[in-house]
């Protein structure tokens, strides 16, 4: 047996097999970012569900993922700026068990690093001043990224002042935007974009008491040419439309279907973020 192995290893049909496999891996791999965008052309707008494996546990995830996917999601989101469990790659195995719209890391840190998934939101705080959350972080986490073949996404991470410190303030010890300077988020964000970053995330923080405000999500992506994520502290369908209709192209809920008892709305927000959609009952 293991000589018949050794054989077929040195024959080049099964070389030729090895690479078409990395072929197809990377090609599945090379989507995600392909995927929004023709999302987010063809549906008005994307939308995408933060998935904090510290808040759902393995027993509901299955049926979360499930319901999401069904009820019209497009993608995962997959970390968050602390996590308190250890099972990360475990979670994300769940989650590609069942579902296959694209999982994609949304690191705290260079621990959330995985083969498991899709991609990753190679997110720098370009809102803050932290050199390590500009580019020390990167560099740790760049040859692992190239070891797990995962796709990065380059992303801009804009931080807005929202009410309270968040959890994503305080860990990358970077200072928001205040609410009421859009002009400064407008001229981060496209020195970011000039910078090559493919997406600008305007950044609330996960259960902010705020969303970002209405004008500064209409003069960012007024004066960006690259697609405006926006999330934090999202709680309703009708805001989440709101920020559609001021621009943003990626909508991310996380903190709201925390709550079980709020899933049968996650195709409502759905329906409202995909603005080129008709809705049917
Ligand atoms: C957090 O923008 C995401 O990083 C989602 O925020 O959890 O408040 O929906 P919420």
């Amino acid at each position: 047996m293991i000589r018949t192995v050794k054989f077929l290893e040195k024959s080049p049909f099964f070389y030729n097999l090895k690479y078409l496999y990395s072929y197809i891996i990377i090609t599945i791999t090379m989507k995600v970012y392909e995927h929004l965008i023709n999302t987010i052309s063809s549906k008005g707008a994307a939308y995408l569900i933060l998935v904090d494996p510290d808040k759902i546990t393995f027993e509901k995830l299955p049926h979360f993922i499930k319901h999401c996917e069904k009820s019209g999601v497009d993608g995962f989101l997959i970390g968050g700026s602390l996590m308190m469990s250890n099972h990360f790659e475990d979670f994300l195995r769940k989650v590609k068990e069942y579902t296959s719209i694209p999982t994609i890391i949304f690191p705290g840190g260079v621990n959330q690093v995985s083969p498991e998934a899709d991609s990753i939101l190679y997110l720098s705080v370009v809102s803050g001043r932290n050199p390590e959350h500009l580019i020390g972080k990167h560099v740790l986490a760049a040859p692992f990224i190239k070891q797990a073949n995962l796709e990065p996404i380059s992303t801009g991470y804009v931080l807005i002042e929202s009410g309270t410190v968040t959890t994503v303030q305080y860990v990358s010890g970077s200072q928001p935007i205040p609410r009421s300077k859009s002009e400064i988020a407008a001229a981060t964000a496209l020195a970011a974009e000039y910078l090559g970053m493919k997406f600008i995330y305007l950044e609330a923080g996960s259960g902010a008491q705020k969303t970002v405000p209405d004008e500064m999500v209409k003069l960012v992506s007024n004066y960006c040419s690259v697609p405006v994520i926006v999330g934090g502290g999202i709680r309703t369908a009708e805001e989440a439309a709101t920020k559609v209709k001021c621009g943003a192209k990626i909508i991310v809920t996380g903190n709201y279907f925390e709550d079980e008892n709020n899933w049968d709305q996650v195709k409502e927000f759905a329906n409202a973020i995909h603005s080129k959609v008709p809705v049917t009952v």
